[in-house]
């Protein structure tokens, strides 16, 4: 029986020692050290030993073997552990040295880009950026601007009504009233532009939008006249288009600004020579402007016999088509990134 279980251990440790998988180690302890193993069979047979000597000592060494191979077993296990450890955090060792993926920078709508740069230029000569709702009632839009329901002015500025009383502002006026009556509250003076977006029931095509932006700007004091509204714009021209171009007012008509007049700025592409794109007229019209009518100062809660003041509005769409050659509208609503990156 010695030779039967030194054999088993020998046998036994050899296999262990040759094992080089990890999961093959638990199939090792049941075929070595499980109830069905070789060793438990023979280890069976100590009661039919005839000595008790004999019987102790061949027990003894059962046991010796059987913690032998146990921690043989043990030890391999521990070393394959390691090994497959090892292995593993060579294979996915990373390199936090290496650069990372590229992440390409956006950038700001070219649209906004020029809006920011109006705004740089009024900020630099003192004024307020201010911005209020996109849907707004009937008044803030039209009665407070001097244009009564019913007043032809409400046929040439298509609405989106959303219902009786509110619908989407078709200009950014309502900014204006609403900064009198619930910032300023009659206090002078008040110098703010107010760039947003707005709507109006259109067709579209290359220069109609149903959605557009302006940017409109009022100021109101004792003592405004035209003559700084006039300087105003020729600073704000000349920030955006360059130091040699000229403004030039051109009586007009509107509701809420009396007198009013076109603005017009001397041709960019021309220098006011005249060519296609001025029309050989050597000026290029952006928007209007006018002195605010007594009216509305009166319903944004000034006294026209205190106080005067001008206003101005144009599309920011209108200037960035003209400054970057953009031949169509809609090129900025569409989402197109070949358009979007080229600014
Ligand atoms: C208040 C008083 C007066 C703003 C003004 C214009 C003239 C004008 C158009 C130009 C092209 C709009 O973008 S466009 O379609 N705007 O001609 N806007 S005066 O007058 C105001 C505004 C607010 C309280």
């Amino acid at each position: 029986m010695k030779d039967q279980l030194l054999k088993l251990r020998d046998e036994a440790l050899a296999a262990i020692a040759g094992v080089s998988d990890a999961g093959a180690i638990q199939e090792m302890r049941v075929r070595y050290l499980g109830k069905k193993s070789e060793l438990s069979r023979v280890l069976g047979g100590l009661g039919k030993l005839p000595t008790v000597e004999e019987r102790r000592a061949m027990g003894a060494l059962g046991n010796e073997i059987k913690q032998a191979i146990t921690q043989a077993l043990d030890a391999r296990e521990a070393e394959l552990a390691a090994a497959e450890l090892e292995a593993r955090l060579a294979a996915e060792r990373i390199d936090v040295t290496l650069p990372g993926a590229p992440v390409r920078r956006g950038h700001l709508h070219i649209l906004y880009q020029v809006i920011h740069r109006i705004e740089e230029i009024f900020i630099a000569m003192g004024y307020e950026v201010a911005e209020s709702r996109q849907v707004e009632t009937d008044w803030y839009n039209f009665e407070a601007l001097n244009i009564p329901k019913g007043h032809p002015a409400r046929d040439a500025q298509d609405s989106l009504f959303i219902s009786d009383e509110v619908l989407l502002r078709t200009h950014t006026s309502n900014t204006q009233i609403r900064y009198m009556l619930e910032v300023a509250k009659g206090r002078t003076p008040v110098k703010i532009i107010c760039p947003g977006r707005v709507f109006r029931r259109d067709f579209e095509d290359a220069t109609h939008a149903m959605m557009f932006h302006q940017v409109e700007g009022l100021v109101i004091d004792k003592g405004i006249t035209l003559a700084s509204l006039k300087g105003a714009l020729t600073e704000m021209a000349r920030g955006l288009f360059g130091p040699d171009v000229g403004i030039r007012l051109r009586p007009s008509y509107f509701p809420f600004t009396e007198p009013s007049a076109e603005m017009d700025i001397s041709c960019i592409f021309c220098g006011g020579k005249g060519c296609r794109t001025c029309k050989g007229s050597g000026w290029i019209e952006i928007g209007g402007s006018g002195m605010v009518h007594p009216n509305v100062l009166r319903a944004g809660g000034y006294d026209p016999e205190e106080v005067s003041g001008w206003a101005f509005g144009y599309g920011p769409e209108r200037v960035a088509m003209l400054m970057y050659g953009i031949e169509d509208i809609r090129h900025f609503v569409t989402g197109d990134m070949r358009f979007l990156r080229q600014f």
